[in-house]
């Protein structure tokens, strides 16, 4: 073989061999060479994934050497390390992120071209690692692509679940769920690492003994036992030579588990143990922000926890660290409750399996944890009934019995005879059945709390967390969440990535507060068409893309108005449908009414078991199939459902929408993400004051944001003051006409009974306060549409938006964690042939 050394500068020779070399020549080999090496194919047999796999092995050789070296370096140097617990990671492909990070994306376009192949097609063969519900499990996986940009010696730990979230089918317009087998043809971006197995418990009870030294002493006897296997997954930076760790469990039997039943000859009983532990990494739960307190969801969580705890424990050890400098070695922030069982499981390890003291095992767990707090909506604030709780954690909840008792203790004596706020802040609900309190015993076990935007935090501190902010006020901080700009615009919007770079260079990648510069190009005639030019190329992408799998024709030209995020009640898609009626109204009143086409497209899932959700995506859908075939409508309005949003779709999304809907009810949306992806690649948005979009409006410039709705405040007002959504039905003729359409079976073949439930909760209820907003919504979606007409004004405000996004880059985000929370420093990784690298 004949290597084509020194052909690109950024692989200073040493690193140009066939599995490391950068150039093009080498690029193509390592591919053809994996094709017939790897898949066993040449190319008449050759499927489009066979390519993809071919191409995946050629790139995943190239972060090996940087993921080993960047092991080797913090081994080395006993590196702090940051260890993000999540339930969720929504990775989305890997292959396009990790061209655009090793900043080989054209280079290798053209060399695939060159084969006559397209790279955009290989892309599209990668199953998304679905392994998250949305923004949660979306915000970890951005903040990994951050921490290895900055060089943050991190690991993110969590599950390996065999199937993640499903794949969401439309019939008759309803939702149906298939199951996620995204491992189905293999994973080219993982490695197993079976040498590193540990052991986790479960169930049984516990036994208080004296050992041999006379000391006092507790034994866990589980009647359960489960192995985890680790799967690593490298991180790599953008344009540095960090590739951080992605490591998720697995659970398995344990091998020797249950030998005796093979031996006594009941094969089928000892498989069927097997097949119970192995349930335990299976599935993802469903269900964003609500908690449906099932066991099997403890146990992973507990699974996941236990096992990365003991793992950080073996890599202490292994660095010839005490234990005593656990909490110098990691910061561990836990990504809402779901992994909150660490602070018990954390004080188990280190009292019952390495006997040190209560009080010492006390000060280092609370200096590792720190806990960041995603909702403020009850249904999501998870809690275990006691008994269920003990059945699985007998030691555990030992464990929490005894830290309540100190921790109320402490209640005691900063706040004197006052039960009422003991019973508030117990870890243990007594109000009733006895219930244990997980995002307590998260404020109890960590050093720092967070919320996910400024207003969010605010609340919490005087809501939901309010005698925990009394109790330790030094604890709270804000940190506005962020997302990633190297996958939600240089990999997913590579036209107006080109044209930004043309005009600022591409720090800004880096350090997206360098968008500004942009301001100045905002009024630039030639720039305007250019940056229109782009939008619109963009919008007739998605155009097609809806062409194809839904069949509908639709126009570029109109406004792509966008809601695209989970299906919720709160986030109010009914709201937007209520507006999408109105017009229709209005044209079937008046057919030659002046009307800013728009197209209305609609993406997310519906947990399985919400009926209210699922039931207003069959209402979108059956809005849909009227408006779309009226004739008196001329095309001037098209709904549009797209079905299995995800992170492949969010990303043709983003970049073609002229509008961002985020219209949540004011005091329910801790932040959002989607906002800021919308904004980041021009859309303008219409929204409440609610959670991130405060500070996107405070950035943007209230005169490039479209503001709707009652405030928080206003919200909790009238609530208090007794509210009647009748009142609103009666006196409002539009919003009267836009719900009797729906009661009526227009939309239904005549149906009265099929909406039923979604009228009467609004007519009855209307928890979210829908019927409230609605005018001022219509008034607001007026505006956009008159705003919308002088294109210039509208391509104005557009880049403005994306020009001042500078704050919602993931990267601030993280750096803000790690000055003010986790106190970590980058380390650089070179690639130098090291002494550690040769060894
Ligand atoms: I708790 N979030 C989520 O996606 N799933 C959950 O189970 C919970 C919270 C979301 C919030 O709803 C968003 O407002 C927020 O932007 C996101 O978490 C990331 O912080």
């Amino acid at each position: 073989l004949q290597y084509n050394s020194f052909e690109d500068p950024r692989c200073e020779g040493y690193l140009e061999d066939g599995r490391t070399g950068m150039s093009p020549s080498t690029l193509k080999r390592a591919f053809l060479n994996n094709l017939f090496y790897v898949q066993g194919k040449f190319k008449a047999l050759a499927t489009p994934n066979d390519y993809y796999m071919a191409l995946a092995y050629a790139i995943r050789d190239r972060l090996l050497q940087r993921w080993i070296n960047t092991a080797a370096i913090y081994t080395a140097q006993g590196s702090r390390t940051v260890a993000y617990f999540s339930a969720e990671f929504l990775m989305g492909p890997h292959l396009g992120n990790n061209l655009i990070n090793l900043d080989i994306y054209k280079d290798v376009e053209k060399g695939i071209a060159e084969m006559g192949l397209n790279l955009g097609e290989l892309l599209e063969q990668e199953e998304e690692p679905g392994l998250g519900n949305g923004g949660l499990g979306r915000l970890a996986a951005c903040y990994l692509d951050s921490l290895a940009t900055l060089e943050i010696p991190s690991l993110g730990y969590g599950i390996r679940y065999e199937f993640g979230i499903f794949d969401q089918e439309i019939e008759d317009g309803w939702q149906v769920e298939i199951t996620d087998k995204w491992l189905r043809f293999g994973n080219p971006w993982e490695i197993a690492r079976p040498e590193w197995a540990v052991e986790v418990k479960l169930g049984g009870h516990t036994d208080h003994y004296v050992d041999d030294h006379g000391r006092y002493r507790i034994r866990w006897v589980p009647d359960q036992q489960v192995t985890g296997i680790p799967y690593d997954t490298p991180i790599l930076g953008c344009q540095t030579n960090t590739a951080n760790t992605l490591r998720l469990w697995t659970a398995e039997a344990p091998e020797s588990f249950n030998f005796n039943a093979f031996n006594s000859g009941d094969y089928l009983g000892a498989v069927y143990e097997k097949v119970v532990s192995e349930n335990i990494s299976k599935v993802l739960y469903p269900n964003d922000d609500s908690s449906q307190g099932k066991k099997l969801r403890l146990t992973q969580q507990y699974f996941f926890v236990s096992c990365s705890l003991q793992d950080m424990i073996r890599i202490l050890v292994g660095q010839e660290l005490p234990l005593e400098k656990f909490h110098e070695k990691f910061a561990v922030q836990l990504n809402d409750t779901h992994p909150a069982i660490a602070v018990a499981e954390l004080m188990r390890l280190l009292i019952d399996m390495h006997h040190m003291s209560w009080d010492s095992a006390w000060s280092i767990t609370q200096r590792t944890f720190a806990y960041t707090n995603h909702t403020l909506l009850p249904e999501a604030l998870e809690r275990w009934p006691v008994e269920l709780f003990g059945s699985l954690l007998p030691r555990h909840l030992e464990i929490i019995y005894e830290l309540n008792d100190r921790f109320l203790d402490e209640v005691r004596i900063k706040f004197p005879e006052d039960d009422s706020r003991l019973s508030r802040m117990s870890l243990i609900d007594e109000s009733g059945e006895r219930y244990v309190r997980m995002a307590h015993l998260a404020c109890v076990g960590s050093h720092a709390i967070n919320g996910v935007a400024a207003l969010h935090t605010e609340l919490l501190k005087q809501d939901v967390l309010y005698d925990f902010y009394q109790m330790y006020p030094g604890k709270f901080q804000n940190k506005t969440n962020g997302v990633t700009p190297r996958r939600f615009m240089v990999l997913s919007n590579p036209a107006l990535t080109e044209l930004v770079t043309s005009k600022i260079g591409d720090t800004w990648i880096k350090n997206l507060g360098e968008l500004q510069k942009l301001e100045a190009w905002a009024d630039n005639p030639e720039f305007q068409q250019q940056w229109r030019q782009i939008k619109q190329a963009n919008k007739q992408e998605l155009a097609a893309y809806i062409q194809k799998h839904n069949g509908i024709i639709v126009d570029p030209n109109s406004i792509f108005d966008i809601l695209a995020k989970r299906f919720h009640e709160y986030k109010r898609q009914y709201l937007d449908l209520l507006h999408i009626v109105t017009l229709y109204n209005r044209i079937k009143a008046n057919p030659d009414i002046e009307i800013t086409p728009r197209t209305f497209i609609f993406g997310g899932k519906a947990a399985p078991g919400y009926f209210m959700a699922k039931l207003i995506i069959k209402l979108i859908n059956s809005v849909a199939d009227v408006i779309n075939r009226d004739p008196d409508v001329r095309g001037r309005l098209k709904v549009v459902f797209l079905k299995n949003y995800n992170v492949k779709l969010a990303q043709r999304i983003y970049p073609a929408a002229d509008l961002s809907e985020q219209i949540s009810t004011a005091g329910k949306e801790a932040s959002g993400t989607g906002n800021m992806k919308f904004a980041l690649n021009g859309a303008l948005t219409i929204g409440t004051l609610d959670g991130a979009n405060v500070e996107i409006r405070e950035e943007v410039g209230a005169e490039n944001f479209f503001l709707f709705g009652l405030t928080a405040e206003q919200v909790y007002a009238k609530r208090a003051s007794g509210y009647n959504p009748m009142e609103y039905y009666n006196s409002n003729a539009e919003l009267r006409l836009a719900l009797d359409r729906i009661a009526s079976g227009f939309f239904s073949h005549g149906d009265t009974e099929l909406f039923k439930p979604l009228v009467d909760s609004l007519l009855h209820h209307d928890q979210y306060f829908l019927l409230a907003d609605y005018q001022s919504y219509i008034d607001c979606q007026e505006q956009v549409g008159l705003a919308y007409r002088d294109q210039d004004r509208w391509t104005h405000m557009s880049i403005l938006n994306a020009a001042r996004m500078g704050k919602f880059s993931s990267d601030r985000s993280i750096q803000d964690y790690c000055r003010e929370i986790w106190k970590v420093e980058p380390v650089t990784i070179t690639l130098e042939n090291s002494e550690v690298t040769d060894s």
